[in-house]
């Protein structure tokens, strides 16, 4: 690693160890992408029905690709900023957020991101006056959120969607603990806004709860939002957890929060844009549908509750972070969402106390890292990788949508598909070693099943792509260097000619 290290800005260099995060909010992070290369501002003016997304699509057509700032939405007098890809297939940028050194691999970030979601710190509370968010505050008839420049995405999108990367905060009211969830919000009106949250999700649980007892279900969204609180929304926690202090844990420092004026919840101090409301039971409207992370539109065009807005809280030019949902690598739910729910999945193993496991991975080319889930292990008895792919089917992490759960040994490295694919057609006996899953938690998302009042059962293969158990010790040998040979070739590098360090090798052949 060290020979890679080279000086960037707000980083610990060559490190692993991550420091408490050197940006306060949106705006300061977008000043260290600047400072890394890592964004791109579009000053011209676009359209944001349909123009704005055309563009983030194409750009973000190949890996990596910058995080678009465009400053000038064509008609638009609320002076707002789009945000588009934050985060997208880069894992530069996911460590930037984090703390983390950008030239850490892949796997060794997974590692290095399940330490910091061990770290647990309390919020801290910010006088509503010292709040940014505070800089405009609008209620009852001030307020007109379709001024905003919300987004129309896809051609066939039902409609201007305001939240995309958003934040929603909602209360439970048996527990009191506040839940912090990722939800697409649609535009109905200046004072109205949809919001859907398929089943199981932790957003339509507390309202449930609410309108049991016959009363409204508090909200607050936040649709300008820094990178970490953006992230931590679409993690899976018990619901014991605080989702906020384990936000506070990924920045190092605790989540500024101030107080709002019609609802018990809390306001990120330092988002831009911030909605208090209400969702009153049988408010509904028509949502959807809207180009979704599958590459589909999903779900048909069906009622929805509604937000009714009670106030909005809003920094001067406001910067909406707006998600764009498509295939890889144009999906916002990239890179940062494979690393951290691959880190969950192992903690879940962990916690069960499996033995043998040694990583995993979720591809975020499978749909956002829905789809598929790989993990690698060291096979110990008989029926270890059976177990192992039961257990990853349905530990808390994983269980979602994911239709394919893939089990390889340890010298395969999940993140690397060339190796799977080699594990796959080699270690893998289709007859004998796929088991399905049926009726488990998917989503109406999900387009393969017909008549579509199936889809929120999904179906899962397990498929054990490690060595044979019964036959292990038969099994033939991979083709491996020599370890004295690899050392005089690896010495003759430069000698010979040949370009850049020579590969790193773990494995050997053995006698
Ligand atoms: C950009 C983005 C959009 C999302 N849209 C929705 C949505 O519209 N409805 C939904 O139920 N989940 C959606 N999700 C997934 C949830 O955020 C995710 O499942 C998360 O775990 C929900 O929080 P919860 O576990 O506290 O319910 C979205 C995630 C992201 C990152
Ligand atoms: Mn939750």
């Amino acid at each position: 690693m060290e020979e890679q290290a080279i000086e960037r800005a707000g980083v610990a260099v060559g490190s692993n160890v991550a420091r408490p995060v050197t940006w306060r909010d949106l705006r300061e992070w977008i000043v260290l992408l600047e400072t890394n290369g890592l964004i791109k501002r579009i000053d011209k003016p676009v359209d944001a029905d349909e123009e704005l997304a055309a563009i983030a699509y194409l750009t973000t057509r190949r890996e990596g690709a910058p995080a678009l700032l465009f400053e000038t939405i064509a008609g638009d007098r609320s002076g707002a900023r789009v945000l588009a890809n934050m985060l997208g297939s880069s894992k530069e940028r996911y460590a930037l957020a984090v703390g983390l050194d950008p030239v850490l691999s892949i796997g060794e970030m997974i590692a290095a991101t399940r330490d910091l979601m061990q770290r647990r710190i309390k919020p801290v509370a910010v006088a509503k006056d010292d709040a940014p968010v505070n800089e405009v505050v609008l209620r009852g008839d001030e307020i007109d959120l379709t001024q905003f420049p919300a987004p129309k995405f896809w051609p066939g999108d039902g409609g201007r969607y305001i939240g995309t990367g958003d934040i929603t905060l909602t209360r439970n009211p048996d527990t009191g603990r506040v839940n912090v969830g990722c939800y697409r919000q649609m535009l109905h009106g200046p004072r109205r806004v949809g919001l859907y949250c398929s089943p199981g999700k932790h957003g339509l649980i507390d309202r449930e709860a609410w309108w049991a007892r016959g009363k409204p279900c508090e909200v607050i969204a936040a649709y300008g939002i820094d990178p970490v609180l953006f992230m931590l929304a679409a993690q899976v926690f018990g619901i014991k957890e605080s989702e906020l202090d384990v936000a506070g844990g990924l920045m190092g420092r605790g989540v500024e929060l101030t107080e709002a004026e019609h609802v018990n919840l809390p306001i990120p101090a330092n988002a831009e844009l911030v909605i208090e409301g209400l969702l009153h039971p049988g408010d509904t409207e028509e949502e959807g549908p809207l180009g979704e992370f599958t590459g589909y539109y999903g779900r048909e065009r069906a009622p929805q509750p509604v937000i009714e807005v009670k106030a909005v809280h809003h920094r001067r030019s406001p910067i909406l972070t707006a998600a764009l949902m498509a295939k890889y690598p144009s999906c916002e739910i990239g890179a940062y969402y494979a690393i951290m729910r691959s880190a969950r999945i192992l903690d879940d193993l962990d916690r069960i106390g499996v033995s043998g496991v040694i990583g995993a991975y979720a591809h975020p080319a499978a749909a956002s890292g829905w789809g598929m889930v790989v993990v690698s292990m060291q096979q110990q008895y008989a029926g270890h990788a059976a177990q192992v792919l039961a257990l990853t089917a349905q530990c808390p992490a994983a269980a979602y949508y994911t239709k394919w759960i893939i089990a390889v040994d340890e010298d395969v490295d999940p993140t690397d598909f060339n190796d799977v694919l080699w594990a796959l057609s080699t270690r893998c006996h289709p007859a004998e070693d796929f088991d399905i899953l049926r009726n488990t938690w998917s989503t109406g998302l999900d387009p393969s099943q017909y008549p579509p009042e199936l889809r929120p059962y999904g179906s899962k293969v397990l498929i054990n792509a490690c060595k044979p158990h019964r036959h292990i010790k038969q099994f033939p040998q991979a083709t491996l260097l020599r370890q004295s040979t690899y050392e005089r070739a690896a010495a003759r590098w430069s000698e010979l000619g040949l370009d850049g360090p020579p590969p790193k090798l773990t494995a050997f052949h053995k006698e």
